[in-house]
């Protein structure tokens, strides 16, 4: 059953356990002290649909500061009324923007402006400027799209009552929502109306935390700026057409140093393990727990120039953007974990070829909780500015735990993990050893992984290959983590790649090796 091609004992995709099959029973939608819910549960769980909670404005800084806070008033360069509670301003603004029958970048620019004084003349709004340019009509801008985002914005205070928790440093939580409060959530972060979060620097109040507001999207126009606009332009196209009718879940966890595996100590053999050359995580990995190969600020550089897997996941899937408005950055035990999100647009290349496709058809089914079958894990690896910097054991336990909070279970049947080369591109990883680290890690958590290799044929019967022997051989993780403090403590020749992490393996645990080193003792 098992056997693919070759000489592996590679499981194939259709084995690999995914969320339909799991059928994880959640039972009635409920909150607690960590787990903040901002619809009705009640009404949502007497099948009434999802009408937001109760509640009130916090301007504390353990909320997310609210656009329409009562506390939030307008400061420099609005220098008549000094007094003035910005949200009059906004709500006038996006008010009489959204009644225009045309309303252009430079409308919105002014509008923006009128609430954020300080950035006049800093602001750029030419990407958006030339997107609208090339596109009067066309599949990603309508006329009236600026409008709608206005309408929707103004919204926030009806949809979003009960204050939003921030997901803190150190602290397992979360927050469920609906995705009709996201795309109001979004569109006041396309419209930068969120306080306090324009400034970035060591001493600002948010700088823990990744920027919302889309101000540098509309600015700095190339190629990879359009067609993320486009993206996003869709989403709005689509979430002002019509209101989605789930939730979703975003959960900051944290592990405690007790509930780390001392990896020296640790007997688990290899779990199941699927490589393929061809497909991706979001594509062929539909159903599993799909890593999201992170930066600690959550969705890396997706409202700037960013364009690989992160970037490119939170363009497809926009909802996940709102995970910037409350999760300060990851800490080295630490991952995020986003279920229900919806993927909206397909596309095709990567980084300088990245290009949107076309609409999305979201065929998953939804859970108990009214949420898309899709489940992301973000875990953030660590980045070697030079490739020799990470061979040391330092940073292979700080990746082993990493990916282990990521990969880690609460329940018996929850599904395998598809990932690839987390770590090895922007991040400058060893494919080898970010391979070998990911399966030891699986292997504690025992959960499958599907392993989407990106296209590169040698890694994947690398792979395939190290696999099968570490299962014939029956090696535990144990075993490979002596393996790599060997392999870290290997000098590397001047210039020269590190040492061959497959070929190290190969050498020490095939069967004449150990018939070798038996013989010597
Ligand atoms: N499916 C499978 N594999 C993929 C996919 C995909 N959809 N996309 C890319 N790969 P990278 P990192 C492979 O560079 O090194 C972002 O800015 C492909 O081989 O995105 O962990 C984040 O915000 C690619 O080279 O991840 C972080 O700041 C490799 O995965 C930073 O990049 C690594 O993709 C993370 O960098």
């Amino acid at each position: 059953k098992k056997r693919e091609d070759g000489p592996s004992s590679c499981y194939l995709l259709k084995d690999m356990k995914i969320i339909p099959q799991c059928d994880i029973k959640l039972g009635h939608l409920h909150f607690s002290k960590t787990h903040t819910v901002l619809v009705d549960v009640d009404i949502f769980n007497g099948g009434a649909g999802l009408i937001p909670q109760d509640g009130r404005d916090v301007w504390h800084n353990d909320f997310v500061k609210m656009p329409y806070s009562q506390s939030s008033h307008m400061k420099t360069g609005y220098t008549k009324q000094n007094n003035t509670v910005r949200w009059e301003v906004i709500y006038k603004q996006l008010r009489s923007l959204s009644k225009k029958t045309t309303a252009s970048v430079k409308d919105l620019e002014d509008a923006i402006i009128k609430y954020n004084p300080k950035y006049k003349g800093q602001w750029s709004f030419d990407a958006l400027s030339s997107l609208v340019k090339a596109n009067p009509n066309g599949d990603n801008y309508s006329p009236k799209l600026f409008q709608k985002i206005a309408e929707l914005a103004l919204r926030l205070p009806e949809l979003v009552k009960k204050a939003i928790p921030l997901l803190k440093r150190g602290h397992t939580a979360a927050i469920t929502l609906s995705q009709t409060q996201i795309a109001c959530l979004l569109a006041n972060a396309f419209f930068c109306t969120y306080p306090h979060r324009n400034f970035s620097g060591p001493k600002a109040e948010y700088h823990n935390y990744p920027s919302i507001n889309f101000t540098r999207l509309f600015g700095n126009s190339s190629f990879r700026k359009k067609q993320k606009l486009r993206a996003i332009m869709h989403y709005f196209q689509q979430v002002t057409a019509k209101e989605q009718t789930g939730l979703v879940t975003f959960e900051r966890r944290c592990l405690r140093d007790t509930e780390l595996p001392n990896w020296k100590n640790c007997n688990k053999k290899m779990h199941k393990l699927h490589v393929a050359s061809h497909g991706t995580i979001e594509n062929e990995g539909k159903g599993m727990l799909q890593v999201d190969f992170a930066s600690s600020w959550i969705g890396g550089g997706v409202l700037g120039s960013g364009l690989v897997q992160e970037e490119i996941l939170f363009i497809i899937n926009p909802e996940l953007i709102v995970s910037r408005l409350f999760t300060e950055k990851l800490g080295d035990k630490e991952c995020l974990i986003v279920t229900g999100s919806q993927q909206f647009s397909n596309y095709s290349g990567f980084g300088d070829t990245f290009q949107w496709k076309d609409p999305h058809e979201e065929r998953l089914n939804r859970d108990q909780w009214a949420r898309l079958q899709r489940q992301i894990v973000a875990i953030d690896a660590l980045h070697f500015k030079h490739r020799s910097e990470q061979y040391n054991m330092i940073d292979v336990t700080r990746e082993l735990n990493k990916a282990y909070c990521g990969f880690m279970g609460h329940r018996t049947h929850e599904p395998d993990i598809a990932t690839g080369n987390w770590g090895c591109g922007a991040f400058n990883g060893d494919k080898q050893l970010k391979a070998v680290i990911q399966l030891m890690a699986a292997a504690q958590a025992k959960r499958g992984l599907a392993f989407f290799t990106f296209e590169d044929e040698s890694l994947k019967q690398g792979l395939q290959q190290t696999y099968h022997l570490l299962v014939t051989e029956r090696i535990t993780v144990d075993k490979l983590y002596i393996l790599l403090e060997d392999y870290c403590a290997t000098p590397q020749a001047y210039g020269s790649e590190h040492v061959d992490l497959f070929e190290l393996i190969r050498i020490n645990f095939s069967p004449r090796s150990l018939l070798f080193s038996l013989w010597s003792i």
